[in-house]
């Protein structure tokens, strides 16, 4: 029995993560010894001696030195003969698809991150080659766990170890094409397909509905929340909280990156509690009743949260209508759902995410234009890549589908990682995109508005 201490050298970037992954699941005593790569530690003459590389991860065991990730896991399943293929037949493949996990997977998807957020300055052909590469080879993983439970065969390998590295970061890598929709947006810029923001003020040109569940589960677990989420006092009303992010994209499709124009203007504002039952909020929060500060909105067995709300305002001469709504808890196999109409001269996009469309997002483009024109652009503005394999399917006369990629279709809690990847992004790089700012405070100047507006609703009902 092995019973020697491994050294393992890491951070907490993807390929460290890998190996730790692989000692944890391995039952293998080992000695983390963080590098500090921000630091530079990687290049002192002592962490040289173990990797000449300048890298991490790497490992001693005993008389065992060695660096590289994928080699690394590869000698730790044969060294204990665990997560190793099953079939013999299957050694082929296992090596096949750990290097492409070591020279696809890895290589593109870091330099793509590299390319997107910290280069110093935003070099077009480079960003879009690591992009296209970066998604292709998702794209693959993604076809491959379509029709295999694991990478190789039926069972669990080094090789899904390897690939978890870099795939729990999947939403923060790839999250501007799922959360962001890039596509969507560039189907409205373009002037064949969408025509621009329909004026006509009898309808609105943007429609954003989403009904959302305090009671839900994340990734297979329960969702706990803190039973400030459930006092609108901190958490934000109906009318600032997903609004929040509602006139953030609205702000997107329309300004973009452009120097911003007039700031928004409200038009109507309304705002409604949702009753909470007290069993479903002690539940939800794991509280042993309700606290102190949330006594003002008990009302029998339930809580009175104010969540809900419905705006109309006007942007850049487009009418924008935006409408949350929160239930109790999500029903078994069900979740949140969101719909977003942007209504173009030319065409109208819906993006739905419903019971419907199985919970999974369906775009569908509605010409008013010569339809195997349209269908023609389509073609042009998928092939441009960012939806790798991505297809427009016509169903019906002038109704086209896009299908969004599995991989890509990820929920919308991943706009956030992509948030805060963004920032991050922009602190590392000092760059301050100052149209962005001019944009963030004149959302916040019409959702104080709103607020405002909406808690004379909410004093109404008391
Ligand atoms: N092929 C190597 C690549 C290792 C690598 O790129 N490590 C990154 C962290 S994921 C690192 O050490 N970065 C710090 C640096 O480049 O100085 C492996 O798979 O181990």
């Amino acid at each position: 029995m092995e019973t020697q201490v491994i050294k393992f050298y890491y951070s907490t970037a993807p390929n460290p993560m890998k190996v730790a992954l692989c000692l944890e699941e391995m039952g293998l005593a080992y000695e983390p010894i963080p590098v500090d790569t921000r630091k530079g530690a990687q290049h002192k003459p002592e962490y040289l001696a173990i990797n000449p590389n300048a890298k991490v991860p790497a490992i001693v065991d005993g008389d065992v030195t060695m660096f590289d990730s994928n080699a690394i896991v590869l000698y730790l399943a044969e060294k204990t003969g665990k997560f190793l293929p099953a079939k013999p037949a299957q050694r082929g493949p296992m090596l096949s698809w750990l290097m492409f996990v070591a020279s696809g997977i890895g290589p593109f998807t870091g330099q793509y991150v590299h390319f997107k957020n910290y280069a110093p300055e935003k070099i077009a052909y480079a960003l879009n080659r690591y992009e296209f590469e970066a998604l292709r080879h998702w794209g693959i993983v993604d076809a491959r766990l379509a029709k295999n439970k694991y990478m190789v065969g039926d069972t669990y390998t080094v090789v899904d170890m390897a690939l978890w590295g870099w795939a729990r970061l999947v939403p923060n890598i790839l999250g501007e094409h799922a959360a962001k929709l890039v596509n969507v947006k560039r189907l409205v810029d373009d002037p064949e397909v969408f025509g621009g923001f329909s004026t006509d003020s009898a309808r609105p040109s943007i429609e954003q509905e989403s009904v959302h569940h305090f009671e839900k589960r994340v990734d297979g677990a329960p969702l706990r929340r803190p039973w400030w989420f459930f006092d609108a006092r901190v958490q934000g009303s109906g009318a600032v909280d997903i609004p929040t992010h509602q006139v953030d994209q609205a702000q997107w499709f329309v300004d973009a990156d452009a120097a911003p124009g007039d700031a928004p203007t409200l038009l109507d504002a309304r705002g409604w509690s949702t009753r909470v039952p007290v069993d479903v909020f002690t539940r939800i929060t794991g509280a042993g009743g309700v606290p102190e500060e949330l006594r003002g909105a008990r009302e029998g067995d339930a809580l009175r949260v104010f969540c809900n709300a419905e705006l109309a305002y006007r942007l850049r001469g487009v009418t924008a209508r935006a409408a949350t709504r929160w239930e109790i808890s999500s029903p078994p196999g069900g979740g949140d759902t969101s719909r977003l109409v942007l209504r173009g001269r030319a065409a109208t996009i819906q993006v739905e995410l419903s019971e419907e469309t199985g919970f999974r997002r369906r775009v569908v483009v509605e010409t008013r234009n010569d339809t195997v024109e349209t269908r023609r652009h389509l073609a042009r503005i998928l092939a441009g890549g960012e939806w790798p394999g991505a297809q427009a399917r016509a169903v019906g006369a002038a109704r086209y589908e896009l299908d969004v990629p599995p991989a890509l279709d990820v929920g919308h809690e991943a706009h956030f990682a992509e948030l805060l990847d963004e920032l991050l992004g922009w602190i590392d790089t000092n760059h301050r995109p100052a149209a962005l700012a001019t944009r963030t405070l004149a959302k916040y100047a019409l959702l104080a508005e709103a607020a405002a507006a909406t808690a004379r609703d909410e004093a109404a009902a008391r």
